[in-house]
């Protein structure tokens, strides 16, 4: 019989990747979406899986969802990827990140001894857990220091599932993911906002491109082979903790120079600091060190820095010109609204 994989949060870009992972790895993929007023299964439609995965409703604040969700599917693994995921909005919703970020981990865990503790479960940690603890890469020996309601909540959770694990003997697991991008990334993350602005300039669609801190840097990797590794944790023999990263650090300056590399422009021309996109408190540097996971996991990644943005850029350019011809493709660009119209708190400061 196949396994049967229940994914929360099957609708974000891990979400997506992961099913259809599984998917190609013979399993039978359940998904938790929230009801939303307009569907957001993009993603799934992009990849072509929309109709092979099975769909639950459910959301992180409602403990009988989870129930149901994890009753209906009756899954061997449980990944654990559904949260506020963005650190920006973490600072206009710290409340409601703490709900659902953090709270929402134990809700799932705690279904799951209740239900059927055999479940196997990955925990979406986060490289935001060390927040500005080290200027030099960091392990899973490293120490945190949150810098933000979101990596706060994160650490919640991951010391949730430590505590699972040891508890009561549950095969939980921290995966410490670095940042991951790729064309399915949200367009309020810093890549996919400058590849998408990149592509739009590129093709005459947009004049400027407006971002917050230039300096900061992060170890970017391609998030089709973070999600390999997520599933790697869950066939180990024993539970544990495992960074995954690509161990190069790279600044938001440098990504926006190479965007622009990869369509023929200078972005000296283009791009200007506007206050309201930086945040109270901002992460400066991570880097990861992955020895543990290549070691073994047998996890190493192959897409590096220039790739990446050359990959994203490129994507987001050839769905411009598609849209500039008439087609029409799932997609989130054409209604996302320009971050202009979005008021947030930084603007009165
Ligand atoms: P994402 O694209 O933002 O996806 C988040 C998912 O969570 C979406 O499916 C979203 O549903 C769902 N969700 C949000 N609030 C929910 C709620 N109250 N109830 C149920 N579902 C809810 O994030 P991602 O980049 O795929 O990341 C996946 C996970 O890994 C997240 O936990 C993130 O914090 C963590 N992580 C990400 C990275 C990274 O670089 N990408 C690195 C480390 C850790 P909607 O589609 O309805 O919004
Ligand atoms: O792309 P970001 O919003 O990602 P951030 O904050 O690193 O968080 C992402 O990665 C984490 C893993 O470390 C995940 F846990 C988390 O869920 C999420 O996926 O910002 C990256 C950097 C920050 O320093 C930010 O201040 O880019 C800087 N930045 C500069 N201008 C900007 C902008 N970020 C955004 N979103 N928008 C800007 O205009």
């Amino acid at each position: 019989m196949n396994k049967k994989g229940l994914i929360t949060g099957i609708t974000g870009q891990d979400g997506a990747y992961l099913a259809k992972f599984l998917l190609e790895k013979g399993y039978e993929v359940y998904g938790t979406y929230r009801r939303l007023s307009t569907p957001n299964f993009w993603r799934l439609q992009y990849l072509d899986i929309f109709d092979k995965v099975n769909l639950i409703p459910a959301d992180l604040v409602d403990d009988a969802s989870i129930v149901e969700a994890i009753k209906i599917s009756n899954p061997d693994d449980i990944y654990h990827l559904a949260a506020q995921s963005f650190v920006g909005a973490s600072f206009e919703q710290p409340v409601g990140t703490g709900m659902v970020t953090g709270l929402g981990v134990t809700r799932v865990l705690e279904a799951i001894r209740q239900i059927n503790p055999k479940i196997k479960f990955y925990q979406a940690s986060t490289s935001e857990l060390y927040g500005n603890s080290s200027d030099k890469p960091v392990n899973e020996n490293s120490p945190f220091k949150p810098a933000s309601p979101y990596s706060a909540a994160k650490l919640y959770g991951y010391w949730l599932t430590q505590i699972y694990r040891e508890g009561y003997t549950l095969f939980v697991c921290n995966g410490i993911l670095f940042n991951h991008e790729s064309p399915l990334r949200g367009l309020e993350f810093v890549t996919r906002k400058i590849s998408n602005t990149v592509a739009k300039i590129a093709l005459d669609l947009e004049k400027e491109l407006k971002l917050g801190n230039l300096e900061s840097k992060r170890d970017w990797g391609y998030a089709p082979e973070y999600v390999e590794s997520m599933w790697l944790m869950l066939q180990q023999k024993e539970p544990d903790d495992y960074v995954i990263a690509t161990n190069e650090a790279h600044s938001v300056r440098e990504f926006t120079e190479k965007a622009f590399d990869v369509v023929g422009l200078d972005w000296q021309e283009y791009v200007k600091v506007d206050k309201r996109f930086l945040r109270p408190l901002d992460v400066n540097f991570l880097q990861g060190d992955y020895s543990k996971a290549k070691k073994k996991l047998g996890w190493e990644p192959e897409i590096k820095f220039d790739k990446l943005v050359e990959i994203m850029v490129k994507e987001d350019l050839d769905r411009w010109e598609r849209w500039q011809n008439g087609e029409h493709f799932p997609w989130d660009a054409l209604n996302y609204p320009s971050e202009v119209k979005i008021v947030t708190r930084a603007l009165s400061v």
